[in-house]
């Protein structure tokens, strides 16, 4: 039936490959369809149609993917691999169908169906893989990386069970399991012929080789197999196509015997289990440590099995001579949660390839490079001296013998002072002694960086001062991005669709392009088309809303959103008080010069915070109150959108008015939702913290609704902070904590709200919502002005769009790439 392909296999290296030829999608679609599946039939679900689809397009991604790998062998290139515990991929499909340039072809092929693209691609479960901003940049990285021709290969873990499903029920979270590989999943293939061998628990011995030289060497270990998944990554119609490999924990085929011989077959068997618990679930805290057992296995789990996947394609490219070896690799360390591959890469070259401590340190130190992610203490991770040394015994005696070494020069540096000594300590001093990661990361690598300018400021000043002081050399900022293909050529296609018609299509590949459309910030034309677009992007979004929320929004009001984890940081609480204080005004018929709007608030928060999942309550019944309330309707309606997740933003983002980006001064280290919706003409109302500071810069301090204290404001307010005073002085925000204390919102559930009410009236508010209050609704205010003048409001979200030009991931992997990584791209 199926005429051969001619675009599979033939392919020697990727930059012979041709534009994908089209016409063979028909008959490879029915071939999948028909033979490899089964199918004869399109009944209702779409499901095999997508399997069909996606292993129609796989083809084409593996014939390049084995070009691109086949290069990299045959040239000695340098190389980058980002070692990352979360990769938070989304869909696949619409994005591979995009950066392959087969949008026509497909559409094509699947009308023999009846269907169309975007409803086949509505069977793909989301590769959850990840919390929230820290896993998505991972993969939009890996998008820029490709679709530059960067030599990198992207480790993560092949979680059985990514971000959980959260559900709403009377208002509150409840976690699901998200068994996402239940109808399995295409996109990957394993490799086990190329599986590694992880080490666990066991003990060190010391043993003499034949030359009389001492080896430590660690024994009667549990071993876990590492099977490699490899996910195919194409670049934007360039014929690159890299790879995603996520490791898959599995038991070794050796089971115990003196067990199996005393007749425990059933029990040596289930140690299986064990084995393959590694990488069962995904850890669903954001922004603050784990501390689990099983979390530190995965971390040294992902660091050794991907270093010993490096250093055995040296060795058999290259030989088991290292001298060169940090000329060809970077690691790039994805936060401190890989940062055991420090002390891991040291035990690889001086155990098993036996290299001097002395050599080996100096390759590691020229190969480590480590990006911090947050400010937040309760992130910093710490594992216990006891764990440590009963998991990974060997990693222990490696870190001391760093940490001696290190010290040993941070006495040099400052003679006499133990303090210092102390207090840069790879091991913090207590009753049960603990190991600093961020300390190891920082120690073993040649760059450290923050991820936007006033948090690589801070991480200088505060987090890690007297690093600094030690290796200013090291430090360096590389601000965030996030890939204009997924986010908005692919999600908002009406809008690219007319971007293109004013300034062409080279804007998808060469984001900084995206400034031309600044010549048509006051073309009414150009106005009308633009209000056009966001009107059916908002019309789509409302039928979500009503699907999932039950909630009515009306296209032809303000969407002011906020979405994102739910962390007191990021003031969700501090939304939802300006909502109440909306609302408090319509009770009192106060609604000149209120623009109607509809609140949407979305995100999972983690599943033992308490605080976090009492906001999510209060959103629920803050919503409900309002929403039941005809006085309400023509000004305001408040939806809490559940269970948010990269597919859920691809619709939110494009039909979005007014971006949220609202945490305390100082405490997010970049943000990346705010780049999303700024490209997609979303004008921001935030703080000057994070990445919103360089938006702010980058589309003018007129086009930007900003409020709240500044970072370095914020310590003085700390010390003397009264928000009671505050409640007294400021009678709207004493109208809506009245309406909260006198129970308005929880009538049926007395007290729920009780310590919310508490913590934000609290002197020791870290958060400082009563002090941003009244500056918020203030701004607030002239958001609302501005959206009622229509053409203001447009000129500025034409504005924003052409001002999102540096917030291209692309932008930031070129600059990790010159700046950190040295790589030249592939040609
Ligand atoms: C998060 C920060 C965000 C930032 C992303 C990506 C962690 C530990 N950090 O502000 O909170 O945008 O990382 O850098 O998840």
């Amino acid at each position: 039936m199926a005429k051969k392909s001619a675009n599979v296999c033939v392919v020697k290296h990727w930059q012979d490959a041709p534009k994908l030829d089209e016409s063979t999608l028909n008959d490879d679609l029915m071939r999948h369809f028909y033979y490899t599946l089964g199918r004869d039939k399109v009944g209702e679900s779409q499901l095999y149609l997508y399997h069909a689809l996606a292993l129609t397009i796989r083809d084409r991604l593996v014939a390049r993917c084995r070009a691109t790998n086949q290069y990299l062998k045959e040239k000695k290139t340098r190389k980058a691999a980002y070692l990352s515990l979360e990769f938070l991929m989304g869909r696949a499909l619409g994005n591979a169908v995009l950066n392959l340039d087969l949008q026509q072809g497909t559409q094509q092929a699947l009308e023999q169906y009846c269907t169309e693209l975007e409803r086949v691609g509505e069977a793909e479960h989301d590769a959850g893989l990840g919390n929230g901003g820290l896993g998505r940049l991972a993969a939009c990285f890996l998008d820029s990386c490709a679709s530059l021709a960067l030599p990198v290969v992207g480790y993560g873990i092949r979680y059985e069970y990514g971000m959980f499903n959260q559900m709403i029920e009377h208002g509150h979270q409840v976690e699901q399991p998200d068994n996402w590989l239940r109808e399995g999943h295409p996109w990957e293939l394993s490799a086990p012929e190329q599986a590694q061998r992880v080490k666990f628990f066991g003990h060190v011995e010391t043993f003499r080789d034949r030359n009389g030289r001492e080896h430590r060497q660690w024994i009667d270990t549990q071993d876990v197999l590492a099977v490699p998944y490899d996910v195919p990554i194409p670049g934007y119609q360039n014929g690159v196509v890299n790879t995603l490999r996520l490791w898959k924990s599995e038991a070794t085929d050796e089971f115990d015997l003196s067990e199996f011989n005393a007749g425990s077959y059933s029990e040596a068997v289930a140690r299986k289990n064990l084995a393959e618990q590694i990488t069962m679930v995904l850890y669903p805290n954001d922004t603050s440590e784990n501390g689990k057992e099983l979390r530190l296995r995965q971390q040294y789990f992902l660091s050794s099995a991907s270093l010993q996947d490096v250093l055995i394609q040296w060795v058999e490219q290259y030989g088991a001579n290292f001298s060169d070896f940090a000329q060809y690799h970077v690691f790039q360390l994805n936060d401190t949660h890989p940062s055991i591959a420090v002390a891991e890469l040291m035990r690889l070259f001086v155990d098993v390839y036996e290299m001097d401590w002395g050599d080996a340190w100096q390759i590691t130190t020229k190969t480590m490079a480590y990006t911090n992610h947050t400010l937040l203490p309760e992130a910093l991770e710490k594992w216990s001296v006891p764990l440590f040394q009963k998991l990974l015994p060997r990693l222990l005696e490696i870190i001391y013998e760093i940490n001696a070494r290190f010290l040993a020069q941070v006495a040099l540096h400052w003679p006499g002072d133990v303090n210092k000594q102390r207090e840069l300590s790879l091991i913090e001093e207590g009753a049960v002694p603990q190991i600093r990661m961020a300390y190891l990361a920082i120690v073993g690598s040649y760059s450290i960086n923050g991820v936007a300018a006033l948090h690589t400021e801070l991480l200088k000043s505060g987090l890690f001062k007297t690093f600094y002081e030690l290796w200013p050399e090291k430090f360096n900022n590389k601000t965030n991005g996030v890939t204009p293909r997924r986010w908005l050529a692919h999600c908002n296609p009406k809008l690219s669709a007319l971007i293109s018609t004013k300034i062409g299509t080279q804007w998808v590949a060469d984001f900084s392009q995206i400034e031309k459309l600044r010549r048509y910030y006051d073309d009414p034309e150009f106005h009308k088309q633009w209000q056009e677009v966001k009107r059916a992007n908002k019309q789509h979004l409302c039928a979500m809303v009503k699907q999932r929320c039950g909630v009515d929004f009306d296209e032809n009001m303000m969407f002011d959103v906020q979405v994102k984890r739910i962390h007191e940081y990021k003031r969700q609480l501090l939304n939802v008080l300006h909502v109440i204080h909306l609302y408090d005004r319509i009770l009192k018929g106060d609604v000149e010069g209120m623009a109607p709007r509809c609140v949407l608030i979305g995100g999972k928060a983690a599943p033992g915070y308490y605080m976090a999942k009492k906001i999510i309550k209060l959103i629920n019944n803050v919503a409900d109150v309002i929403n039941s309330d005809e006085k309400a309707k023509p000004y305001l309606r408040v939806a809490f959108f559940p269970n948010y997740n990269v597919t859920a933003m691809e619709a939110i983002c494009p039909a979005t008015d007014l971006s949220e980006q609202i945490s305390t001064a100082g405490k997010e280290a970049s943000g990346t939702g705010n780049m999303k919706f700024m490209m997609n003409g979303a004008i921001t109302i935030g703080t000057l913290d994070g990445a919103n500071i360089e938006i702010r810069d980058n589309v003018g301090a007129d086009n930007f609704f900003l409020f709240g204290a500044h970072a370095e404001q914020t310590e003085a307010i700390r010390s003397h902070y009264n928000p009671e005073h505050l409640i007294t002085q400021d009678p709207n925000l004493k109208a809506v904590m009245n309406l909260l204390q006198s129970g308005h919102f929880n009538l049926l559930e007395p007290n729920i709200f009780d310590d919310i009410i508490s913590a934000i009236k609290s002197p020791s508010d870290q958060w400082l919502v009563a002090h941003d209050f009244a500056s918020y609704v203030e701004a607030q205010q002239k958001a609302s002005d501005t959206y009622l003048d229509s053409s203001t409001w447009t000129r500025i979200s034409i504005l924003n769009t052409a001002a999102s030009g540096s917030f291209s991931s692309d932008r930031t992997i070129q600059q990790y790439c010159d700046e950190i990584w040295r790589l030249a791209p592939m040609q």
